[in-house]
C-alpha cells in the first residue's frame, strides 16, 4: 500500500539478525528437541521456545539440561546434539519476505550486515543454501566473533564498526528480547519482528513492533519503499492448501454477518507456521459447485496455546446452503495485511468489508486471475492434500 508514513528516522545501513529472523530455524530446532529428549525420557514443549530464543547454542543447551534436569553436563549436551543440528540446516526455510527484503535493500545499494549469535561457522553453512544471501551481506558477525553476545550490544557495534557506520544510522532488524535489547543498547533504531506469537507487548522498547517482514515499511526509516505492492496488495509465490469445511466457532455468520468456511488443519501445521498470521486472498474451489473469490484471515486459536491457528475463507459469492463437510481447495495469491485488535465489532466488520473490496478487485488484475484456472482447484479427489 503507498499510504504515506511518517519517517521516523533516517538510517542508512541494515543489520540483520538470522534465525528467526530471516530464516525459520525454529521449526527445525523444536524437531531436533523432540527427537532428541525422548531418549533422556523427556517430552519437549514448544511453549519451552521463547527461554531459548536469542540466546548462544551454549546458554540455550545449559537452560535445556537445568530446565529438564537431564543427567548430563551442558558440554556433553552440545556436543551430542550438534551434529544433528548441523545435519537439519539445508532443511530451513527463510522466512516469508526474507528474501524480498534481502534482495530490494540489495538491489538499491543498502550495506547491510548479519549479526546472529549463532557461531560464525554455522551461521556459514545456514546462509550458504539460500540463493543470493552470503554476497548480499558486506559484513557477517557470529557470537563466537567478539567477546559477548546479545543481549550485549558488542555484536551490533562490531557490524557497524565493519559497516564503517554509526551506530545511530543503522537499523536493527530482530525477532528476539535480546536482540532487541542489545540493538537498544549499541545505540541503534530497532524494528521489532517477534517470532513467537502475542509477545508484542514484551518488546516495548524497539522502535517498531511488526508481524512479519511482509509488514516492514522500509520508507519509515528513510529506505526505499518497496515497489512491489499492488492495489493494497503483496502478490506472493501461490501456496496451495485444501480440506474439509469443518464447523467454526459459529460465531462467523451470526455475529459478524460473514460466514467463513473453516478448514480442518490436521496436516498443516508445519504448512501453517511458515505463514504469518493476516488477511490473504486468493481462489477458492468447491469441487462440486465452481471456483470463488475468496479473502481470508489466518489467526491464533487460544485454545492450543497459540501454537495452532486456524484458517477461515471467506467466499465472495451467495450460497443457498451451508456445505459443511465439503472439499474446500484454496489457491492463496497474496496478502492485504496482519491480524488486527479492533476498539469494536463494527469497526472490524468494516475493515473485513475493506479487505473484501481489495481482494475482489485485485483478483481481476492478470497477475492473479490466472490463478483460478489451477487444476488444484478442479480435483476432487479426496485426501489428496498438495503441500506447495
Ligand atoms: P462456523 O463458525 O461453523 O465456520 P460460520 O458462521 O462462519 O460458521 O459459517 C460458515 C459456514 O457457512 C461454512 O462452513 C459454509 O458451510 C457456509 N457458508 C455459506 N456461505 C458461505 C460463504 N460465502 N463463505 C464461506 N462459508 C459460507
Ligand atoms: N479477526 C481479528 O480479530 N482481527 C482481524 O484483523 C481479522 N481480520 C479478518 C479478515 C477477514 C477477511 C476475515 C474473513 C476474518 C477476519 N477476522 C479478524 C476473523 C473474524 O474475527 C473471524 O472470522 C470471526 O471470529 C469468526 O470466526
Ligand atoms: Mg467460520
Amino acid at each position: 500500500m503507498s499510504i504515506p508514513q511518517p519517517i521516523k528516522k533516517s538510517v542508512l545501513g541494515v543489520i540483520l539478525d538470522l534465525d528467526g529472523t530471516l530464516l525459520n530455524t525454529d521449526g527445525i530446532v523444536s524437531e531436533v528437541l523432540k527427537v532428541f529428549l525422548v531418549k533422556f525420557g523427556k517430552q519437549w514443549d514448544g511453549r519451552e521456545a521463547d527461554k531459548i530464543l536469542g540466546k548462544t547454542p551454549f546458554e540455550a543447551a545449559a537452560a535445556i539440561v537445568e530446565d529438564y534436569g537431564l543427567p548430563c553436563a551442558t558440554e556433553e549436551f552440545v556436543s551430542e546434539i550438534t551434529p544433528t543440528f548441523s545435519d537439519q540446516w539445508r532443511n530451513i526455510k527463510p522466512l516469508p519476505g526474507a528474501s524480498r527484503l534481502i534482495n530490494h535493500l540489495k538491489g538499491h545499494g543498502i550495506p547491510m550486515a548479519l549479526a546472529s549469535n549463532s557461531p560464525r561457522a554455522c551461521i556459514e553453512s545456514k546462509i550458504s543454501c539460500q540463493q543470493d544471501w552470503k554476497e548480499s551481506f558486506s559484513a557477517i558477525i557470529g557470537g563466537d566473533e567478539v567477546p559477548a553476545g546479545k543481549p550485549s550490544p558488542e555484536i551490533f557495534l562490531e557490524a557497524a564498526n565493519r559497516l564503517k557506520m554509526e551506530p545511530s544510522s543503522c537499523l536493527v532488524i530482530e525477532d528476539s528480547l535480546p536482540g532487541v535489547t542489545a540493538g537498544k543498547a549499541a545505540g541503534m533504531e530497532v524494528v521489532a519482528v517477534p517470532y513467537l506469537p502475542k509477545q508484542s507487548h514484551l518488546y516495548t522498547s524497539a522502535g517498531e513492533v511488526i508481524n512479519s517482514l511482509l509488514d516492514l515499511r522500509p520508507e519509515k526509516w528513510g529506505l526505499p519503499p518497496f515497489k512491489d505492492w499492488i492495489e493494497g496488495t503483496l502478490p506472493l509465490e501461490p501456496w496451495h492448501i485444501g480440506g474439509l469445511v469443518i464447523k467454526g466457532f459459529g460465531r462467523g455468520s451470526k455475529v459478524l454477518g460473514i460466514p467463513t468456511a473453516n478448514l480442518s488443519t490436521e496436516g498443516y501445521t508445519t504448512l501453517l507456521s511458515e505463514y504469518p498470521s493476516g488477511v490473504y486472498f486468493g481462489w477458492a474451489g468447491l469441487p462440486v459447485r465452481g471456483v470463488y473469490k475468496m479473502v481470508m484471515s489466518i489467526g491464533w486459536n487460544p485454545y492450543f496455546n497459540n501454537k495452532e491457528k486456524t484458517i477461515e475463507p471467506w467466499l465472495l459469492h451467495e450460497f443457498d446452503e451451508d456445505f459443511y463437510g465439503e472439499e474446500l481447495r484454496l489457491v492463496i495469491v497474496g496478502y492485504i495485511r496482519p491480524e488486527l485488535n479492533f476498539p469494536s465489532l463494527e469497526s472490524l466488520i468494516e475493515k473485513i468489508h475493506d479487505d473484501r473490496r481489495i481482494a475482489e478487485k485485485a483478483l481481476e488484475l492478470p497477475l492473479y486471475s490466472k490463478h483460478r484456472n489451477d487444476p488444484y482447484l478442479e480435483v476432487s479427489d479426496r485426501g489428496d492434500h498438495k503441500n506447495s
